[in-house]
């Protein structure tokens, strides 16, 4: 049974696309970014790190997108979802790390900019660049990540959730997908999905 600490909408969602592939017993609970909820004694002692998602295991609290995928990935082996390769694994590694340390910050710089500035504005300057960063990353994905049709060549794996939230952040600086027809495609597939269907619907979005 596991628990995952997420608000709606945000990068959380990728764990909880695949907890609903997998098929296993787990329970939400929001944690609401806009009332700081997150910054609260109660969930500071959950994940001290103040960010969400976090995800309780058997085992213990569990955070980071990238290694709570790969952990319930590896954990549960459904056919398809893990990958048993130690090169590919790394490469699938390589794919959610660029999820995570590139394209998440490049979206937080729109919304996020006082982690790295208090100087008003530099915190606007960062806005300016977050449409032409999350371009460059659709681009990069478009033409060299994305394998397809899925984001690993032709299974479907834990990479799939994060590249869907990718896609997400893409779409916020209101980039055409249509130029871009492997992450379209990618987009529309997944929406298909009857766990990304279950996940928007326990959100609410
Ligand atoms: N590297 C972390 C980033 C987590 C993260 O920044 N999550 C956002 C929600 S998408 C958050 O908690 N933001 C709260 C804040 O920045 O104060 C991961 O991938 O899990």
């Amino acid at each position: 049974m596991y628990k995952l600490y997420y608000f709606r909408g945000a990068s959380p969602l990728a764990v909880h696309v695949l907890l609903e592939e997998l098929g296993v017993d787990y329970s939400l609970e929001e944690i609401s970014m806009p009332d700081g909820e997150h910054e609260s004694p109660r969930y500071l002692a959950i994940n001290p790190k103040g960010r969400l998602p976090a995800l309780e295991t058997p085992k213990g609290i569990l955070t980071e997108n990238l290694a709570i995928l790969a952990y319930l990935a590896e954990t549960h082996r459904k056919p398809d979802l893990f990958i048993e390769d130690p090169f590919e694994f790394a490469q699938a590694q390589a794919l959610n790390s660029y999820f995570a340390s590139t394209l998440h910050i490049a979206y937080a710089h729109g919304r996020r900019g006082k982690r790295w500035s208090d100087d008003p504005a530099v915190i606007e300057g960062m806005k300016v660049k977050v449409a032409e960063n999350l371009k460059a990353g659709a681009e990069l994905i478009e033409n060299h990540l994305l394998r397809g049709p899925w984001a690993m060549g032709e299974r479907y794996t834990f990479c799939d959730p994060y590249l869907y939230m990718a896609e997400r952040w893409i779409d916020t600086a209101e980039i055409d997908l249509s130029g871009y027809p492997k992450l379209a495609a990618h987009k529309a597939t997944m929406l298909e999905r009857p766990a990304v269907k279950a996940a928007l619907q326990k959100q609410e979005l």
